[in-house]
């Protein structure tokens, strides 16, 4: 039988169910990647588990996210993250660092295995030919504690790449052509496989960006072949060692297919608020720019530097712009530095940030109110930047250094004739100056399990969310529309994020970006009747944040009811007992107003039976039907409260089990 890429990498780690698209399938993981903004909980959710050592080949730890420290909040996360990763027996890779996706593929990815990361960008790794996925924190520690990863099984859709990408344009404006095409529904319950010979010219980091940015689209995660370039990427990391050869069979199908030819790719843009708003550079030219931002896990390779550094070299970035760059890791820094490209990007105006992921995730480098901000970054939801009425534009670096020095929205192609510059060929170091001394190796397990948490008072326990209820009467908190991100439900940026340890803290902020007032009116219904949210289309799209069914469930939550939702969050609100419910007729979502009392009565009960929970509007005198998706393990994990309490039930069940037995 011949298989594709993405399938050879499931048949190879599949230890539940068949690949048949659509049904539940277990996954053996080998690898997994946190960052310190969701790493945290995950840390906290391996202590309550009671684990003792890391079950995986690999565990990273990395800390990219929460960088400025205005207070003692972020470093004292940073300490705890530390003490559990020599705790659990993880790797640890310091504030400094770089930014965990490309760090990840530098260092420890190898083709053909399988990861799983609480960061939505973890399929970047898909770059080096590996099943690799994003899921909600308490996944990965299941994954850590050597559980299988549970999902349902995606079609897989085959993107075939012919031609070359022309000057001026680069993989950005590949991933930005598939949003084009696709907006950010295009690859909900896939995963999107590239192949043909267009690939050939594409390197492993350019793989990277496509990878990374699949996420946008909805996709479960992206793969590429294991090839040569991958092969000379190995290399020039010194650890050519780790390549494995992973390639489609020559007769491989795929459920769905599509071609891209790279020689008619030009330079395009996401404009505000989303990243599937793409046009061509050239339709919005003029439009004045008042930030430029280099870095970012989508952005993230030495020739994305470089090239900015090469458009801008001897010039002046324009008066009154901010130009930032945030290189994504100490390595790529290193590199640029030995380059004379750092001495280049300052020269021409730079504000040279520290390695990690900042203005990405509003961590710094917020722009003022309304003014264009251009980004080569994966996400521009709104108020994503830390600012709350934002103005950001997603693009290539060769798009972005092309607005630094005009400031102005600028086709990088008309640099010839506006500054006579010709495309830049650089030339990059065949080997990377690999240096290891900021990723502290797992403890021998002996020394591990001595080490004691180091919990500052950032850091508050988990809560503890009781079991389903089996009749919800409650009222509609709060209605929302279609595409809400977890950047609406729970705000990134500097003023939030360092209370990701600290959830009651954390929760004054749950909807900030859509309803201020939610909050407050949420928690009156906590320890009564509950509450629910209504929502469109594509509900909880973007990050991985397990923070944004946690904070809701805290204030009370108990039920969505949406159109449809996206992957990552709709697992978090099932792992943490919200029951998440799909209107059967999107048209029900307009008919339900804030205040309106719905009924829910017989849950559990129907769940078990897998018939269909009975909706009334007891304020309109309306019935709604809606269904569930919940596979049998997802029911009995809502029904004892969510994932959690349902593995230490189990675990519990199989101790008492080998007791009898002996
Ligand atoms: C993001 O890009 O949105 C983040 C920040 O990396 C998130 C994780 C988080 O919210 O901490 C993600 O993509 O999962």
């Amino acid at each position: 039988m011949s298989f594709n890429v993405a399938q050879k990498l499931i048949a190879s780690h599949l230890v539940v169910g068949q690949m048949v698209p659509g049904t539940e399938i277990g996954l053996r993981i080998d690898q997994t990647l946190t960052q310190d903004a969701t790493g945290t909980l995950v840390m906290l959710e391996l202590e309550a588990l009671g684990l003792d050592r890391a079950r995986t080949e690999v565990s990273v730890q990395y800390v990219d996210h929460n960088l400025l420290q205005a207070d003692s909040k972020n470093a004292e996360d940073h300490e705890f993250l530390r003490s559990a990763s020599r705790r659990f027996g993880l790797w640890f890779s310091k504030a400094g660092n770089g930014v965990s996706h490309p760090t990840h593929m530098q260092r420890f990815g190898i083709p053909g295995k399988s990861m799983v990361g609480s960061d939505s960008h973890t399929p970047a790794a898909g770059s080096l030919g590996m099943l690799a996925i994003g899921v909600g924190g308490t996944e990965v520690a299941l994954a850590i504690a050597g559980e299988p990863l549970y999902m349902r099984m995606p079609e897989i859709w085959g993107v075939r790449l012919t031609g070359q990408l022309p000057p001026w344009t680069s993989a950005k404006d590949v991933i930005l052509e598939m949003l084009r095409r696709h907006g950010v529904h295009g690859g909900i319950n896939r995963i999107i496989e590239y192949y043909g010979p267009g690939l050939a010219t594409l390197t492993a980091m350019d793989r990277h960006v496509i990878a990374n940015m699949g996420a946008e689209l909805g996709a479960t995660t992206t793969v590429f072949p294991a090839d040569d370039q991958v092969r000379a990427f190995l290399r020039s990391e010194q650890r050519e060692g780790d390549f494995i050869e992973l390639l489609a069979d020559a007769d491989a199908a795929y459920d769905v297919t599509e071609d891209i030819d790279l020689s008619t790719i030009e330079p395009l843009i996401a404009l505000p608020s989303s990243p599937s708003n793409v046009v061509p550079v050239r339709e919005v030219a003029g439009r004045p720019v008042e930030q430029v931002v280099i870095g970012s896990s989508a952005n993230p390779g030495l020739r994305d530097f470089a090239i900015v550094a090469a458009i801008t070299k001897g010039r002046q970035s324009y008066p009154g712009l901010s130009f930032d760059v945030n290189p994504s890791s100490r390595q790529i820094l290193q590199d640029l530095t030995r380059m004379g490209a750092t001495f280049d990007l300052i020269s021409a105006g730079a504000r040279l940030h520290q390695s990690g992921c900042m203005g990405c995730i509003g961590m710094g480098q917020a722009p003022a109110n309304g003014r264009n901000s251009l980004r080569t970054m994966p996400r521009n939801f709104p108020g994503r930047s830390g600012t709350k009425e934002d103005s950001v534009y997603l693009c290539s670096p060769e798009t972005a250094a092309a607005a630094a020095l005009t400031g102005i929205i600028t086709d990088p192609r008309d640099l010839t004739k506006l500054l006579g510059l010709e495309y830049p060929a650089l030339e990059l170091p065949a080997v990377s100056s690999v240096n290891l001394t900021m990723l502290e190796k797992p403890l021998p397990p002996e020394e591990a399990s001595k080490v004691q948490l180091i919990k500052g008072e950032n850091i508050s326990p988990l809560p503890v969310f009781g079991p389903l209820a089996d009749r919800i009467e409650a009222p509609v908190a709060l209605i929302v529309g279609d595409d809400v991100s977890t950047d609406e439900i729970l705000p990134a940026g500097a003023r939030v994020l360092p209370y990701r340890s600290n959830i009651p803290k954390l929760a004054e902020f749950t909807f900030d970006q859509i309803d201020e007032t939610y909050p407050a009116r949420a928690v009156k219904t906590r320890d009564t009747s509950g509450h629910i949210v209504v929502a469109g289309a594509n509900y909880g799209q973007g990050s991985s944040r397990e923070h944004a069914a946690i904070t809701p469930r805290f204030l009370g939550l108990r039920a969505v009811l949406a159109v449809s939702f996206a992957r990552i969050h709709w697992q978090n609100l099932a792992n943490f007992g919200v029951l998440a419910l799909e209107f059967a007729d999107a048209a029900d979502h307009d008919r339900v107003q804030q205040g309106d009392v719905l009924v829910l009565a017989g849950i559990r009960e129907a769940l078990v039976a897998g018939t269909e929970i009975a909706v009334r509007n007891e304020t309109r005198d309306e019935a709604y039907a809606v269904r569930n998706g919940l596979s049998t393990r997802q029911v009995e994990m809502l029904l004892v409260g969510g994932l959690i309490p349902w593995l230490r039930e189990r675990r519990a069940r199989a101790a008492g089990d080998r007791k009898e037995v002996r």
